[in-house]
């Protein structure tokens, strides 16, 4: 039997979520990850569409025969932050097996293959690098760095792949793959506030900001924190915390955002000074000018500091996405589909339909947060909210794939 939105949305909610925090860990290639392929899979099973695994993670499920080219695909992601909320990722996915469904009931012939697609690991929460189903199937990520990354035990991806019976060694470029599709639609969850500021349940977007992530590697010496007088420190804990900090007035100072949410230290002792602090930069400008004035401060100003405490500092860049204006003529071609009045708000979150951007016409939906939270368990949507974005997907899907 297929399931509605909210049986859909019910029977998705226990997978991989924390009982004590209530939050996401749907990490790449854990069991939970597993649990959530499983549902999309059945998902797909049960409506009678063509389901695929593809080589670098990502699940493909197609009405119409996908081998026929300009096909009308969407989707977005079932992988979480830790501890993340509900809807960053699901709600796409299950609105698409929603929209397609609400098709079929209108009983619209679609004249183009239409997909659903839920791409593998898109924040990157347990090998530090966003997106990367998307970035390998782009080319954007080569498979020789893929099969470097490393979570925080040491285990590669390539290992963890293999782990969930997934051939490492087919990761790569899938140009084929991009070229049968004509346009890809990811509806999401707003992660601010600007639709419950203006009113509206539905937007389009316009662009995404620029972003990336810097891994700052301050190294000291370890000591004895009761017997080492302060004069003798070579403390990276200091350098790391002057670092925080002129994040913050950086990104204030030219309206940015940089965010130390990350942070590891070795020997990670109570009575013992640190030998290494590593922390990781997520910071993200609405151009690229302002990104680099900002990141370059940061790193000014942690060097200084490092330099002071007698710390060594290395600074790694590990990803970056470019600005991404979502091409015009899609996103015009969404607001007419949707009666003309539909906002079009920039994002400063990451999205898969960004790395798509390059290589295939890409749009998003945003549907309406009323608190604006989001990589958090308190991330919302109400219910009417989430159908009228399912309504939305319909109009979109019905007046691209249906002509
Ligand atoms: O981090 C991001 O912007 C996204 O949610 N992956
Ligand atoms: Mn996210
Ligand atoms: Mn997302």
């Amino acid at each position: 039997m297929t399931q509605t939105f909210t049986e859909m949305w019910k029977d998705l909610a226990p997978l991989g979520r924390n009982p004590r925090t209530h939050g996401y860990r749907r990490y790449a290639w854990t069991p939970a990850d597993r649990d959530c392929r499983a549902w999309f899979q059945a998902q797909a099973h049960t409506r009678g569409l063509r389901y695929e695994a593809d080589r670098n993670g990502n699940q493909w499920a197609w009405l119409g025969d996908p081998a026929d080219g300009d096909a009308v695909v969407t989707g977005s992601h079932l992988d979480s932050v830790p501890d993340g909320g509900a809807f960053d990722g699901p709600l796409g996915v299950v609105s698409a097996f929603a929209a397609l469904d609400a098709l079929r009931a209108r009983r619209a012939r679609p004249v183009r293959p239409v997909g659903i697609v839920n791409f593998g690991d898109e924040e990157g929460a347990r090998f530090g690098l966003a997106c990367v189903g998307s970035r390998l199937t782009t080319g954007q990520l080569t498979r020789e760095r893929a099969h470097a990354l490393t979570d925080a035990d040491g285990v590669t991806l390539a290992r963890a792949m293999e782990h969930a019976g997934q051939d490492p060694e087919t990761l790569g470029p899938d140009p084929e793959r991009l070229a049968r599709i004509g346009a890809f639609v990811e509806l999401h969850v707003e992660q601010g506030r600007a639709l419950d500021l203006s009113g509206d349940p539905v937007g389009i977007a316009s662009a995404i900001w620029p972003h990336g992530r810097w891994r700052f590697d301050f190294a000291g010496e370890a000591n004895h924190a009761g017997t080492t007088r302060l004069a003798d420190r070579r403390d990276p804990m200091l350098s790391y915390a002057e670092t925080v900090l002129a994040a913050r007035r950086a990104a204030d100072l030219t309206g940015a955002l940089a965010t130390f949410g990350k942070v590891a230290v070795e020997p990670n002792g109570v009575n013992a000074i640190p030998s290494l602090v590593r922390g990781w930069l997520d910071s993200r400008a609405a151009d690229q000018e302002t990104l680099d004035t900002v990141v370059t401060a940061i790193e000014e100003a942690a060097r200084e500091r490092a330099e002071r405490d007698g710390v060594d500092l290395t600074v790694v860049r590990e990803s970056f996405t470019p600005v991404v204006e979502f091409e015009h003529a899609l996103r015009d071609e969404l607001n007419r589909l949707l009666g003309g009045a539909a906002p079009v708000l920039g994002t400063g979150a990451g999205h898969d339909a960004g790395i798509l951007s390059g290589a295939v016409p890409t749009a998003m939906l945003f549907v309406r947060n009323p608190t604006g939270v989001s990589h958090s368990p308190a991330e919302s949507a109400t219910e009417d909210d989430c159908l009228a974005g399912v309504d939305a997907l319909t109009d979109v899907l019905e007046g691209l794939a249906c002509r």
